[in-house]
């Protein structure tokens, strides 16, 4: 029975792709999203990934479950590039991207050198915000849990600074047909989860939850979170009450595979975890990925549904009419064009003042780390007795105080320019919002299109944070050029 129902969503899927096709090339990205879709049904491809919060051992996971480290980890926000992992007689990677470029393609010794190869692409440190426009990243491994067509997916982590590892992971819900959402102790879970979770649940079929570091708890610790996380996932996301949350340790599963420690990684709880993805996998996947796919074709349907009906209300018009329509509507462009170009000016003006502004601030700072510096260095030399007084000695003493100072610093002047740029932006965003707003009014009164207000954009944010070139401070300084330490202190 199974193996007839697939046949008839395959034979349906085939069906839809030779009507989407004979409607031309405005519908040529709708039509191969089903392609690919309808590829991987008939290869049995299915696409388990791990989601959560950045920092949550999602990499660390996966690893585990892989058997040795191939994933890159950090304690920073780290995976910036969705990484599939499927089944492959050798250690390989395949980085396929945006433009043109032809695939990047390597073969590794063993897993050391797959994780360096890795690290140059798919993460923040060494691709900053996608930098070298890498599409995809697919490596091949010959773990167990991979055979049969299951490719484990890491994904970056949600809610960090980078905005757009966020995005990525957006980007790449639809393509996922089950997912291990990972969730820690620290702090069990928070508003940003929540959020990402309810579109998790609209566009992934399969949900499995974890509660990773567990190392960190003790058994009560362990019981107070999980009946926490569980009441949080009922009232807000409305989760069954009896969803069942796994709890492990990524760090020693991973510890175990490498030190062949069954009884570790039973305690990791990961052996468990294994069972049930093998078990789930071995009786369910083919179901899964049928149920996945109908829904995924549906969502892909439904918007075509929508661009049609819209082409068919302005054929169904009278020309006249639509002529007489079309006027209107450029008369009422022309206007906002013009207020459009006022806006601008104004927005030239304040672009100019906060220029001025933030100029100003960085003086002031320059002021104060000068003082600051000054200050450390009178300390230094009056608390050293003149035999230890060494140029090494007071670069020591400034290195030592330099982080703490920046971070601090770094930390107050992110807020002063956030608060800047609302006070700045947000009167301009609210126009802008205003004049979007009354284009598309227009257009559905015109039209007799149903109008429906879109939400407010969100706030201008400060995507980054300002950060060191390099967070490795060395205890001392190797060689501070000399005459730097004059240039620190005022002239005279
Ligand atoms: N104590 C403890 N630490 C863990 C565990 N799993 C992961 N970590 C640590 O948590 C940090 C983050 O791990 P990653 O696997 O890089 O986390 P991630 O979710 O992939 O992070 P992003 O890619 O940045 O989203 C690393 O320092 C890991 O060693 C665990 O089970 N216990
Ligand atoms: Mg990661």
């Amino acid at each position: 029975m199974s193996i007839s129902r697939r046949n008839n969503v395959q034979l349906l899927l085939e069906q839809t792709i030779g009507q989407l096709e004979k409607l031309g090339g405005d519908f040529s990205t709708e039509s191969g999203n089903m392609v690919t879709l309808e590829k991987r049904l008939s290869e049995g491809r299915f696409h388990l990934a791990v989601l959560g919060q950045f920092k949550r051992g999602k990499s660390t996971l996966l690893n585990a479950l892989l058997g040795e480290a191939v994933l890159p980890t950090a304690v920073v926000p780290l995976t910036a590039i969705p990484t599939f992992v499927q089944a492959g007689q050798e250690l390989s990677v395949k980085v396929l991207f945006e433009d043109k470029k032809h695939p990047q393609e390597y073969t590794a010794k063993n897993s050391r050198q797959l994780v360096a190869f890795l690290c140059d692409y798919v993460t923040e440190t060494a691709n900053p915000a996608n930098q070298l426009n890498v599409k995809q990243v697919e490596v091949f491994h010959p773990a167990e849990i991979l055979r049969n067509g299951v490719v484990l997916i890491d994904t970056p982590g949600i809610g960090s600074t980078f905005k757009h590892n966020t995005e990525a992971t957006l980007n790449f819900l639809p393509q996922c047909d089950a997912a291990m959402f990972l969730v820690s102790a620290d702090p069990p879970i928070t508003e940003v989860e929540i959020e990402f979770l309810k579109q998790v649940r609209q566009k992934v079929p399969r949900l499995f939850f974890i509660l990773n570091k567990a190392d960190y708890l003790t058994e009560q610790e362990k019981k107070e979170i999980l009946s926490f996380i569980k009441k949080v996932l009922k009232e807000q996301v409305g989760a069954d009450e009896t969803t069942h949350i796994f709890c492990i340790s990524a760090r020693l599963g991973l510890q175990a595979r490498g030190d062949n420690d069954k009884n570790l990684w039973s305690k990791s709880g990961l052996a468990e975890v294994e069972k049930y993805l093998v078990d789930f996998l071995a009786h369910e996947k083919t179901e899964a990925l049928r149920q996945a796919a109908r829904k995924k074709a549906a969502d892909i349907l439904a918007e075509v549904l929508m661009q049609i009906q819209l082409s068919v209300k302005s054929l169904q018009m009278p020309l006249d009419d639509l002529e007489e329509r079309l006027k209107i509507f450029r008369e009422k462009l022309t206007e906002l064009r013009r207020s459009k170009l006022s806006e601008m000016d104004i927005l030239e003006g304040d672009k100019k003042r906060t220029h001025e502004f933030l100029e100003d601030h960085a003086e002031q700072l320059r002021r104060k780390s000068r003082a600051y510096l000054k200050g450390i260095f009178e300390e230094t030399f009056s608390k050293l007795e003149p035999e230890q007084l060494s140029e090494g000695a007071i670069e020591r003493s400034l290195a030592d105080a330099i982080p703490g100072f920046f971070e601090h610093e770094a930390g107050k002047s992110t807020q002063v320019f956030q608060d800047k740029m609302q006070q700045v932006l947000g009167p301009h965003r609210e126009k802008l919002n205003k004049l979007i707003d009354s284009i598309r009014q227009a257009a559905a009164e015109l039209f007799d299109i149903p109008y429906k207000q879109v939400q407010a954009t969100q706030d201008f944010e400060i995507a980054r944070r300002p950060y060191w070139v390099s967070h490795q401070w060395a205890r001392s300084f190797r060689r501070i050029p000399r005459g730097v330490v004059d240039k620190l202190l005022p002239a005279g």
